[in-house]
């Protein structure tokens, strides 16, 4: 078990405590040594090969996850299996009377612990602690002698363990903290559950008075009995003694004893709140009865404040009504998987805090204990809930896990004031089993019923303080008829209209619908989003675009429904950031866009526009920031510059906006948000947005490289230098690597440049994409450009001017007859769509007359769901401009994007 407090500054600070408190002759030395042991571990993919030879070994540090990289890449799938971790510790003699652990934060999924070569614990689950006490293992040796910790980690798929699917990625890896611990015999009980042993509650919390209880147990492993002291001191946020309780314990050894201590009259309590995140302090000491010496101490973090829930007017804190705006959270980054530094768990919730929410859905199952300690600190109510995602499996192994995950989540996070919510199952009616055998499926409802309850049942019984909830995907009658709507104290609602299923308006019907039938329920929104990929935009927004203008806009119309109904306790978007879902193909492989951050943790715009409805102090920032290399073509002929929408989220009532210093005007907010028309020339353009309240002014600024295309291509105060253009697409993409920008298709007019003849390409049957396909692209990142295609076009013309050109063709098949992966996301429940039948097609690609490529077919380049391109240079005579022309063979000719650079 470890002390938090020690945690990132690790031994050195240990050893600092140890001097600091070894001058004063009243307190012995450190009862707890906690280091971290992450640095310089050796990692093996696979199982180690017992015929002797040689074992291939990689130096890394933890956290780690193996599987930060191929779970990027084009090939399907991830690696899930077994590994091996292995590292030298050196355990001092001087521990010898000690008691030594190894404390994992979490290990995914499967953990089996070896030191010197010995059994010394084993792990079940991805995402909550453990503890394995070492002693018997170790050489004893002195400072030099290396004892060795190997664990083999196995993330393989297994029936047994949730989660079995879903939307996230299921990566492996000793991914958090893992600390050496050395403690006395005589100890706070650090083997229940990897918990603190040491249990706080507020029984009754009011203005006036707070009482507040800890029980806990002591475990003394000597073998000798043992007369304790066990002392509580509550100290306030100034370290000043607010109160103190101190119990008589006789141990016998080799066994726990138990304690309850109560405090009965804490007077006028400094209240826990998002406002007024204010913690207490609780230290747990143990004392030896006789000599008084010092055996253990612990320190936990305490809040006062009381909740509750209700069915018709919502959630309350302190007495006082408070709606809960806030989002779910995963914990990876690109290419450091789940492996995270604490550093940027605490950024995320920073990140959350600054849009102004109370509240963090820790979705869908614990995570690193940094997170709840930053919203204890900031002030975000959170709910945890553990990974039984999408189905269960109906045997005793399974449903024991479950509850044991759900006992550890409760132990090991008990005294964190921010939680509020214990969860569990997240849309478990979503992937039923049996979809053939109707009578079979209704035991199968009858099972998953039967496990919501006991899991439900037990968090009660740990912990009566906090509320169980159960999130749903959208179909209520399914929930009501599995019975699963009554069981837990809240019932969370993942709604997707206006995202999975067209009518975006359902959502609110929905949710009166669950007022209607359910009037006793109090309820909350557990998931409500849309993807957004940063990299494309669009001035004409649909659903599934997957553009952040669509993105925005869905969230405009669910915030005020929410915020317009009472009985909805809270709100969590999906999701705080985007996360890795390796099964996911659309616009960015393998990710999840909808995040209100990207995976970088830059702002969408639908996080300013968050903040621009939850902060209270005065908010304005211009829309689209990262958007900041962006083209179009000029107004007009020989005009020099391009006019574009702005948006500018804003709390204030009226904001102004200059462009280079000139004015563009003032606007009143609607919703938050004022949009103004701004005339963008070509190269920087520096926006700057104003906003006065009570006197003072607030501003943002934003600087946008504008690439100004010319409207005629011939126009000699605009140069025409280079253009990218998406076929069969209404979305503009930005390139910042190359520092490109994709512009939509526009048909040919006389001097300008655009496609002549076909139709825009549309998934047949899709319930969901407007044009273009969601298939995974391969042997390109620019999926975007090669998802969307023009079919049977006749000719590309551009009226450029005399010069030598690149163009390139860019071009991939988008039928093809492989049956699309079945885990795709699938929230509207319909069946997936058929495969496409492919038929062959053939066709000639002349430029400006000269016949450039021959034949292109799906027997040679055009492979389907794959990027073919290729660069023709040619130079351009007699004015004639460049004319692509497409000749058809056999079938209908497609072109899915084109690039054309003046060389001089
Ligand atoms: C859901 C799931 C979540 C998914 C999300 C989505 O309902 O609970 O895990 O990621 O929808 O984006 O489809
Ligand atoms: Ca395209």
């Amino acid at each position: 078990m470890k002390d938090r407090k020690y945690k990132s500054l690790g031994k050195l600070y240990s050893l600092l405590l140890i001097l600091l408190v070894g001058g004063y002759a009243s307190v012995s030395a450190q009862t707890r040594i906690v280091q971290s042991i992450n640095s310089n571990w050796q990692f093996h993919k696979g199982d180690r090969p017992l015929d002797g030879k040689a074992e291939t070994w990689e130096n890394i540090s933890l956290p780690h996850s193996f599987n930060s990289h191929d779970v990027c890449d084009d090939e399907p799938g991830y690696y899930r299996g077994v590994t091996w971790y292995k590292k030298n510790i050196y355990v001092p003699a001087s521990w010898k009377n000690k008691d030594v652990y190894l404390f994992f934060e979490g290990a995914a999924q499967v953990a089996t612990v070896y030191v010197n070569g010995k059994l010394a614990g084993k792990h079940t689950g991805s995402y909550t602690a453990f503890n394995c006490r070492i002693n018997d293992f170790l050489k004893w040796g002195d400072a030099n002698t290396p004892d060795e910790v190997s664990v083999m980690v196995d993330n393989s798929h297994n029936e047994n363990i949730p989660p079995l699917s879903a939307d996230f990625t299921f990566y492996g890896g000793i991914y958090r903290d893992v600390y050496l611990t050395a403690i006395n015999p005589i100890h706070f009980d650090v083997d229940n559950n990897a918990s603190k042993g040491v249990f706080v509650t507020t029984p009754s919390v009011s203005n006036n008075k707070a009482t507040v209880t800890i029980k806990g147990a002591v475990s003394n492993t000597s073998s000798v009995n043992k007369q304790v002291l066990v002392t509580h001191t509550i100290t306030d946020k100034d370290g000043k003694k607010v109160a103190e309780e101190k119990a008589q314990l006789t141990i016998n050894a080799n066994s726990n004893g138990y304690f309850e201590q109560h405090f009965t009259n804490i007077s006028k309590p400094n209240l826990w709140s998002p406002e007024n995140p204010y913690l207490y302090k609780v230290s747990s000491v143990i004392t030896d009865a006789n000599t008084k010496a010092v055996l253990d101490e612990t320190l936990n973090p305490l809040g006062f404040r009381w909740f509750e829930f209700t069915p018709d007017k919502g959630f309350f804190l302190n007495g006082k009504h408070c709606k809960l705006w806030g989002a779910s959270r995963h914990q990876d980054y690109m290419y450091i998987a789940n492996a995270l530094p604490d550093a940027l768990h605490v950024r995320d919730i920073q990140l959350l805090k600054d849009m102004g929410a109370n509240f963090l859905r820790v979705a869908h199952y614990p995570q690193d204990p940094a997170v709840l300690e930053a919203c204890d600190r900031l002030g975000i109510l959170a709910s945890v809930e553990t990974p039984i995602v999408n189905a269960i499996t109906e045997n005793e192994i399974f449903t024991k896990n479950c509850l044991d995950m759900q006992v550890e989540m409760i132990r090991q996070n008990f005294n964190h004031p921010s939680v509020i919510i214990w969860a569990y199952m997240n849309e478990v009616l979503l992937r039923l089993r049996y979809t053939d055998d109707k009578p079979r499926q209704e035991i199968y409802i009858a099972n998953v019923k039967r496990l919501a309850q006991s899991i439900d049942s037990i968090s009660r019984a740990e912990d009566p303080s906090r509320y169980t909830m159960l999130p749903c995907h959208g179909d209520l009658n399914l929930y009501n008829r599995a019975g699963l709507t009554k069981i837990p104290q809240i019932v969370g609602w993942n709604q997707y209209s206006g995202w999975y299923s067209p009518d975006i308006n359902k959502f609110a019907e929905n949710m009166d619908k669950h007022r209607a039938e359910l009037p006793d329920k109090p309820v909350m929104v557990t998931e409500f989003g849309a993807d957004g990929d940063p990299r494309v935009r669009s001035f004409s927004p649909e659903r599934f675009d997957k553009t952040l203008e669509y993105e925005t806009q869905y969230h405009q119309v669910y915030l005020k429904a929410i915020a317009e109904r009472p009985f909805i306790s809270g709100a969590a978007m999906w999701n705080l950031a985007d996360f890795n879902a390796e099964g996911r193909a659309e616009a960015m492989p393998h990710i999840n866009n909808k995040g209100l951050l990207t995976m970088e943790r830059e702002p969408k715009d639908a996080y300013l526009y968050y903040q621009s409805q939850l902060l209270k102090q005065p908010f304005i920032k211009i829309g689209s920031r990262n958007w900041n290399l962006r083209s179009g073509i000029a107004d007009a002929a020989g005009a020099l510059h391009c006019t574009q929408p702005v948006e500018v989220f804003s709390n204030e009532a009226n904001v102004s906006l200059s462009v280079n210093g000139k004015t563009i005007g003032t606007a009143k907010t609607k919703d938050g948000i004022a949009v103004f028309n701004v005339p963008f020339t070509d190269g920087i353009n520096n926006l700057e947005a104003t906003a006065t309240a009570s006197g003072k002014t607030y501003k943002d600024e934003a600087e946008v490289k504008f690439l100004l295309q010319p409207f005629n291509l011939s126009d000699t105060k605009t140069a025409f230098k280079e253009i990218n253009v998406s076929l069969g697409d209404k979305r503009y993409f930005t390139d910042d690597k190359l520092q490109q920008v994709w512009l939509p298709e526009q048909q040919y007019t006389k001097g300008s440049w655009g496609y002549i003849g076909g139709k825009v390409f549309m998934l047949k049957d899709s319930r969901r994409q407007p044009y273009g396909s969601d298939k995974n692209i391969i042997g390109t990142e620019y999926d975007p450009i090669y998802e969307t295609q023009r079919v049977g076009i006749e000719q590309f013309k551009l009226d450029v001017p005399d010069g030598r050109y690149e163009v390139t063709l860019l071009f991939a098949e988008l039928l093809s007859a492989a049956i699309r992966d079945a885990n795709i996301y699938n929230l509207d429940n319909g069946k997936s769509v058929p495969p496409t039948k492919m038929e062959e097609r053939t066709f000639d690609i002349l430029i400006n007359g000269q016949k450039v490529v021959e034949g292109l077919s799906n027997k040679n380049y055009l492979v389907p769901e794959t990027a073919y391109s290729t660069k023709i240079i040619i130079d351009v005579k007699n004015s004639l401009g460049i004319t692509v022309d497409f000749k058809p063979i056999k079938g209908e000719t497609i072109l899915n994007g084109l690039q054309v650079r003046k060389v001089f």
